[in-house]
């Protein structure tokens, strides 16, 4: 139990709304995660893999109704609608609690009230936060346990009188006197499911899912749609970023942060295997960084989380070899396929499955027409099983950030890598990132979809306001601001042939940046930025020929400035929340473009 008294008015207050039958606080021992697993075991909701195969892992099936996060039924409340801005689904707060309060009333009648204690970063540091949440699902318990630290350490952090963010969650499923889930994933029907914010009380309301971002607070809700208003405020920043270590032959350590809307390959490029000689990456984080100037002036950066939650199709030994490492045992799959023998597979695997049981637990085969594995399924793996996880992952320092990347999926326009002229370039690239939708047809256009700073779906407050925020902490970093590029991995020649090869081979445009810091690669000045000159990327012994090189350094300006409008309209809806610098970037690049 703890000494807080706040901590104790609210779960006693949740525990009278709420009634469930019993409450237990989690001491995050491992005697707790296994208990956990029985129950669910019991309740026909988990199975047990095979132990020689995947020891200690396990498989869930959710819901179809709950398989991903729900970003209609997600709410940002605040007293002012203006401040949420115009990519937020905003409510009045006291009108939203009131619709809450009576979904929750009663709610976890027939269950156990679980009350985790949790760090969002390594404890004791001067950068991670300490959040609690409430829930009626041990899977989420379980969950809670890879991805955050939890338990009696954390209230011991907290002392008596230590600052929380209460998170509060509920399936949203009572049971009735003698009623079990009986294999069913219990959630409540779409039109009752609310993962709500209230950033101007750090406080997080979340009702009937159980899965994902949805249900483990900590991670999308907590470390980036809280924190992004708290960084605001704080003068820090929570950033949808994977964090790495790049060490080159010298040994000179380089950290870079990176950003990319998802199928980017994000969690690749986070556990990344260098093609190149002499070079060394070590995984900080694959998801989230929160970022604070150190006392030295540097960007220091933690990753909050201590576990993956990773997408699981398109995952293999050649896409990412670290990341099938890591899942090996002591892992949640969710919504994957089972194979005859009990262990897990997906589409994109790498290997062949002849016969299984599919995400919906229905019989499967390779003519079968629905997919093996839910597009989303998931791996729920500890960030200590990567073998490339850096050794400093844990520092409660942090890693000092060098380098940021922004980047997206875009066929054609985008070069393979460009350096920003300066920071607020920098930020007008995040601000303008984009990424094509993966088009079903080769001849049908794929829909452009902007994704500023991969954050859309995650700040929590005006995205003018949200870049406004980046401009400042431009001017405090000053010199020790990172170098800001934007890289585009996925250029096709007109025969829609990708021109890169991708995957390690990434490392040599890391290495170019690098280089670029150290003053030791030459680039050419274009309009839209600095781009590699042609015998400054390292490309011995890769194939890539001199005609692929030559489109994936093109810049096309009558395409880049076709687009130009477009991007005015976007930067548009944010009104007079807009900064002046962002428009003063756009009339630049505007002339730079000759238009
Ligand atoms: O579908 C979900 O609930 C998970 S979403 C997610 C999970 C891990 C890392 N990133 C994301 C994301 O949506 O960016
Ligand atoms: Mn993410």
């Amino acid at each position: 139990m703890t000494k807080n008294e706040k901590l104790k008015q609210w779960v006693s207050e949740m525990k009278k709304i709420c009634t469930p039958d019993a409450v237990h606080w989690c001491d995050g021992s491992k005697d707790e995660y296994d208990r956990m697993l029985e129950i669910m075991l019991d309740a026909g909701i988990a199975m047990k893999l095979d132990e020689s195969k995947r020891p200690n892992s396990f498989l869930f099936r959710s819901d179809p109704s709950d398989v991903a996060r729900v970003e209609d039924r997600t709410y940002v409340a605040s007293r002012k609608k203006e401040d949420v801005g115009p990519t937020n689904n905003w409510v009045e707060p006291k009108e939203l609690k009131e619709k809450m309060l009576k979904l929750y009333n009663g709610c976890m009648k027939g269950r156990t009230m679980y009350v985790i204690p949790f760090s969002m970063g390594p404890i004791g540091s001067p950068i991670s936060k300490i959040g609690i949440e409430m829930t009626d699902s041990p899977y989420v318990v379980a969950n809670m346990h890879i991805m955050t630290r939890v338990g009696t350490k954390v209230l011991e952090a907290l002392g008596a009188d230590g600052e929380f963010i209460p998170c509060m969650h509920s399936v949203g499923k009572p049971l009735a006197q003698g009623e079990t889930d009986n294999g069913k994933w219990p959630c409540a029907p779409i039109e009752q499911k609310y993962i709500s914010h209230f950033p101007e009380e750090n406080l997080i309301w979340s009702y009937g899912s159980g899965y994902g971002g949805n249900a483990l607070l900590g991670k999308k809700c907590l470390a980036l749609r809280i924190a992004s208003v708290m960084a605001k405020r704080e003068g820090w920043m929570a950033e949808h970023m994977l964090i790495l270590r790049l060490t080159n032959p010298e040994g000179r350590k380089f950290h870079i942060a990176a950003a990319f809307p998802s199928a980017c390959g994000k969690t690749n490029l986070a556990m990344l295997q260098p093609t190149i000689k002499g070079w060394k990456c070590e995984c900080i984080g694959d998801d989230i960084a929160w970022m604070k100037i150190a006392p030295d002036g540097s960007l220091r950066a933690i990753n909050p989380e201590s576990g993956f939650f990773g997408v699981a199709p398109g995952t293999s030994y050649e896409s990412n070899p670290m990341a099938m490492e890591s899942i090996r045992k002591n892992t949640i799959f969710t919504n994957c396929l089972l194979t005859d023998d009990n262990d897990i597979w997906w589409e994109g695997i790498g290997v062949p499955c002849k016969h299984g049981v599919d995400w919906k637990g229905k019989e499967w085969t390779p003519e079968s027409k629905e997919k093996g594995a839910h597009p989303n399924a998931r791996f729920t793996a500890p960030a200590r099983q990567c073998p490339v996880i850096c050794p400093d992952w844990e520092n409660p320092e942090g890693v000092p950030i060098d380098i940021f990347i922004f980047g997206g999926r875009r066929t054609s326009v985008v070069p393979l890598v460009t350096e920003s002229f300066d920071w607020d370039h920098g930020v007008y690239l995040g601000a303008t990132a984009a990424s094509e939708a993966t088009a079903a047809a080769l001849d049908v256009k794929s829909k452009l979809r902007r994704d500023p700073f991969a954050m859309l779906p995650f700040c929590a407050y005006d995205m003018g306001d949200y870049w406004q925020h980046w401009f400042d902490m431009g001017d405090r970093l000053g010199k020790k601001a990172p170098k800001i590029f934007y890289v585009n991995w996925f250029r096709k020649d007109a025969d829609g042939k990708w021109l890169w090869p991708g995957f390690g081979d990434n490392s040599r445009v890391l290495k170019w940046m690098c280089d670029r810091i150290e003053g030791k690669a030459e680039c050419v000045e274009t309009p839209i930025g600095r781009l590699p000159s042609k015998t400054s990327l390292d490309l011995s012994g890769v194939k890539v020929t001199g005609k692929d090189l030559e489109e994936l350094l093109k810049v096309d300006v009558q395409a880049w400035k076709s687009e130009l409008p477009e991007i005015e309209e976007f930067m548009n809806q944010f009104k007079d929340r807009l900064p002046e610098r962002m428009k003063k970037q756009f009339a630049k690049m505007k002339k730079q473009l000759g238009g």
